[in-house]
């Protein structure tokens, strides 16, 4: 009887202990260059709001996109930090928080990354300083979607947390090389969830306690 009931118990309370103050979607993130919501996700780009860097103009908000030093300095990386990741960013757009996490815990996104470049554009995130990138345009599909000629999909998953600790995570989009041909993100729900090791973890301390207990 204690059995049946634990492990679901546990579940819910390490669903409550998940982040319960983070919010999923822009513009509740501070955000800074061409970020908008468009069908319900954030979306950012890296086409200037004229739209001299396309055949067509794919800035969503009139907002220009944000050069190297500004972006590097929103997404948390120091002077230069683009090009010591081997990123030659020119400029881009990103959208950030900062929330807590618990020790065990992971984040995930899915994010569709759309673009008009055929060689380096990218996406990427930054936790606290550190530079990863997502995506970047050569490995891009031909696929047409939002006005862009291609596009690629996919899911990031954080390693877990070891520790509590508070952090911060900005995902971005940008033109490398060059300004032109633009690219862009979108950014489903970001969600920090307890890993499957400490459910399956807690799951087993809670069945073999379970046991112990009859
Ligand atoms: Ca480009
Ligand atoms: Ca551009």
């Amino acid at each position: 009887m204690k059995a049946k009931l634990l492990l679901p118990a546990l579940m819910a309370t390490l669903a409550t202990a998940a982040n319960a103050a983070f919010v999923n979607h822009y513009p509740t993130w501070s955000t800074t260059g061409d970020a908008t919501v468009v069908d319900n996700v954030s979306f950012l780009t890296s086409a200037f709001s004229d739209g001299t860097d396309d055949l067509t103009n794919q800035n969503n908000s009139g907002v220009n996109p944000t050069q190297t030093f500004d972006l590097e300095t929103f997404v948390g990386l120091p002077s230069g930090g683009f090009i010591a990741a081997g990123a030659d960013v020119a400029e881009g757009s990103a959208m950030k928080q900062t929330f807590n996490v618990l020790a065990g815990e992971i984040f995930t996104f899915s994010w569709q990354f759309l673009t008009n470049d055929t060689s380096s554009d990218l996406a990427f995130i930054v936790l606290d300083g550190v530079f990863t990138e997502l995506v970047n345009s050569s490995t891009a599909v031909p696929a047409a979607s939002y006005g862009y000629a291609s596009a690629l999909s996919g899911t990031y998953t954080s390693a877990a947390f070891a520790n509590d600790a508070t952090v911060t995570l900005a995902i971005g989009v940008a033109d490398t090389g060059d300004s032109s041909s633009s690219s862009a993100l979108r950014v489903l729900t970001v969600v920090p969830e307890p890993s499957a090791f400490v459910m399956l973890g807690l799951g087993l301390a809670g069945w073999a306690g379970a046991r112990r207990r009859k």
